[in-house]
Parts: structure tokens; C-alpha cells; sequence
């Protein structure tokens, strides 16, 4: 089992589980956080191979493979059915662990992950990357110096149009390999973290509405996004292409959010606006370059700049001002923090498995809403406290 010291930062052993798009951008970022990639896995040995062969490393045979590997950290970017089989595997294999969201198809095994994890000395972390834009730190900072005063009101989107084709497919279509929630676990996870995470309020009780507005697709392809051109046989649908969703928050602000992965010509549009009694401020992260702040009786945009703003801000500008940043940045910040966490430099903001089991209890709330068309609450729940608090 590995045993790693503080002064292993920049010669981590890392292995990634999933060779698929986002196990690509792990692996980018590993390696630009100094990491060394020890093995691969993909979805089958062939596949395997063939990524090693790509990424100039080993395939790895399967996950109880990773015992004897002894990887520092396990990234686990496998199809959401696999995770909970993973997570254990690289636990019991003494590595730490990154794993995408959502870390389990259901609260109750999220629950038990985060538990797992917690009675170990190693940490698990989740890539709700957005929290790594410099200004949604910025936002975050005023907010916490009261220049927004009481919120009134919290809003926004988050869209996609990669399964606006009925020929569109990938396995995250499947609810037996992607989970029962599609569109709102993908993407309305990231909504609700980010939107937490910048105003510190928590959702209490939410009330939801899905929508499959594609009843039949392709049967599902292993790749993450794939348009597949027609022949194969159909499948019936049985996850959600979109949702809306209301919610109040603990302290009693009203919010709402519509995520669709079927909006035409929206990519990657998330998209919030709060709006507090003294200021509001709005975020696009598909420009995030750039943060509106409006006040009644003017408002300003203002720029990433690594010389202005809070000290997070800064940290996290690996670029000068007008020099974009974007979502691989994001990631990059993501595992330097998380690599800094793992050698005992634990900085603020990074998301935890504690914070995908509060997701998958919010997924699981609107899955339950969505049925019976009642508000239902999101339970806190009490947990552990970590063994080793890195
Ligand atoms: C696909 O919907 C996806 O890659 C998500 O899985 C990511 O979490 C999101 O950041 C971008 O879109």
C-alpha cells in the first residue's frame, strides 16, 4: 500500500479508471500537476491496451488489479455504475480517491462511500470543477464580505444540446450504467454545488419536473458523447433529457434551475444569477472571463485579473488578465488541490465525497419530487468525522 509524504507532491502515482473523454482531461491534468501515470483501465481489455498504448502507459487487468499497483491516487472516471465497485477497490488498495460525479447511483451508496472513505486516512474528492473559475471565487469572497446583503432570489440554467439528435446516445442514456437520473445527476449536480458553494446557502426542500422529449434512442454506445448514425436497434428512454426544478433554501431564499442536455446550440451554458438586496452578480461559464455585477443604479462587468480581486482569485489565475482560462484550467486547479490535500495542504473550496453524497441527495429529491409531485426535503445527513483531516 502506498504511504505518501509530504515531500511526494510533484511525483504522485497515479491510475486512472476510465478512458473516455473525461478520463482524458484527468489524465491531462494529472500530468500537469507533476503526477506520473502508473496504469489505465477502460472498458475492456482491448480497450485497455489500446489507451495505454496512447497514453504511454500500463493496462491494468481490473480494478482488484490496483491492490498490487499500490497507486497514491485512484482517478475514477468509469461509467456511474461502476463507481461504487471502484471506489472500493481503490480504497481497499490504500489509494486516495478522485471520483466523477455522481459518486453512486443512489444517496444511500454515496452515504456509504463517503463513510468508507472517512474511516481511512485518505481523502476522496469530486471533480465539481466550476468551483475552480477564478471569479467564481471572486463572487464567493464578496458574498462573504456582505456586499450582497440579504438574498432575494437565486436562478439559473444549466444547458447542453448533445443529445438534442434522436440519434444521440452514450451510456449515461441507460439508467442500468448512467444511474436513474441523467440530465439532473450530469449536469444539475454541478448547478446546485456551484450555487452552495458561492452563497453558502443549502438546499432545504425542492420541487421538480422532468421531461424525455427523445422516448427512443440508439442502443447505448460505450463512448461518453457519441451521435450515433441510425442502424442500430432503438431503446426506450428511461432517463430524463431535462428538468426544472424550484427550491427554497434554509435560510428561506426561493431559487430555480432548468437544466436540459437537449437545448439547441447551448454546449456548455451554465449559467447563475443571485440577486441580493444590495447587489446581484451573474456568472456564465462559458465566459468565464468575465463576472456582471448590478446594482440599482449602475452596474459593471469585471475581468479575471491574477492582480486584482481576492486572494483566491489570484491563486487560482494561472493567466494573465485576457490571456482565457477556461474549464481545463478549472480542472488543473481541481487536482492541484486535490494532489496538495493528498501530501497534507489542504486549501479551502475543495469538493469532497462529503459533498457528492449532499449531491446525490439532491438528485435522489428530485427524482422523488419529479414522481410524486410533492415538495420533498433534503435531509442533511450528520457524518462521521474524518479519521486523518488532511
Ligand atoms: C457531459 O454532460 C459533461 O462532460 C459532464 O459530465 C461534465 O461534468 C460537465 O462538466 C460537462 O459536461
Amino acid at each position: 500500500m502506498s504511504t505518501t509524504t509530504t515531500s511526494d507532491r510533484n511525483d504522485l502515482r497515479v491510475a486512472i479508471l476510465g478512458a473516455g473523454m473525461i478520463g482524458a482531461v484527468h489524465r491531462r491534468a494529472a500530468l500537469l500537476n507533476g503526477a506520473r501515470l502508473v496504469g489505465v483501465m477502460a472498458s475492456s481489455p482491448e480497450r485497455s491496451s489500446s489507451a495505454a498504448h496512447d497514453w504511454r502507459t500500463m493496462a491494468i487487468r481490473d480494478a482488484d488489479a490496483l491492490f498490487d499497483l499500490a497507486p497514491d491516487v485512484v482517478h475514477v472516471c468509469s461509467p456511474n455504475g461502476l463507481h461504487v465497485e471502484h471506489v472500493k477497490a481503490a480504497v481497499a488498495a490504500g489509494a486516495h480517491v478522485i471520483c466523477e460525479k455522481p459518486i453512486a447511483a443512489t444517496s444511500g451508496e454515496a452515504d456509504e462511500l463517503a463513510d468508507l472513505v472517512a474511516g481511512t486516512d485518505r481523502i476522496g474528492t469530486v471533480p465539481f470543477v466550476y468551483r475552480f473559475h477564478p471569479l467564481v471565487r471572486e463572487i464567493r469572497s464578496r458574498m462573504r464580505d456582505e456586499e450582497f446583503g440579504r438574498l432575494q432570489l437565486i436562478h439559473g440554467s444549466y444547458l447542453q444540446d448533445w443529445l438534442l439528435s434522436p440519434l444521440a446516445t452514450s451510456w449515461r442514456v441507460d439508467s442500468r450504467l448512467g444511474g436513474p437520473s441523467r440530465t439532473f445527476a450530469d449536469i444539475g449536480s454541478h448547478w446546485c454545488d456551484l450555487m452552495e458553494f458561492i452563497t453558502g446557502e443549502r438546499i432545504a426542500s425542492l420541487s421538480a419536473a422532468t421531461t424525455i422529449t427523445v422516448p427512443e434512442r440508439p442502443a447505448t454506445s460505450a463512448a461518453s458523447f457519441s451521435a450515433v448514425s441510425g442502424g442500430g436497434p432503438l431503446v426506450t428512454v428511461d432517463t430524463e433529457d431535462a428538468a426544472s426544478v424550484m427550491f427554497r433554501t434554509q435560510s428561506g431564499v426561493l431559487g430555480t434551475v432548468i437544466v436540459s442536455q437537449v437545448s439547441a446550440g447551448r454546449k456548455n451554458r451554465l449559467w447563475i444569477e443571485i440577486d441580493g438586496e444590495r447587489r446581484s452578480a451573474v456568472f456564465d461559464q462559458e465566459n468565464p472571463e468575465t463576472v456582471w455585477f448590478g446594482r440599482e443604479e449602475s452596474a459593471e462587468v469585471i475581468q479575471r485579473d491574477p492582480s486584482r480581486g481576492s486572494s483566491d482569485e489570484r491563486r487560482l489565475s494561472s493567466l494573465p488578465a485576457g490571456h482565457v482560462q477556461g474549464y481545463a484550467q478549472c480542472f488543473e486547479n481541481f487536482i492541484g488541490d486535490t494532489y496538495r490535500a493528498v501530501v497534507g495542504d489542504r486549501r479551502d473550496g475543495l469538493p469532497t465525497f462529503d459533498d457528492g453524497a449532499r449531491s446525490a441527495r439532491i438528485v435522489d429529491a428530485v427524482l422523488e419530487s419529479a414522481r410524486s409531485g410533492a415538495w420533498v426535503d433534503v435531509v442533511d445527513a450528520p457524518r462521521p468525522a474524518p479519521q486523518h483531516q488532511p
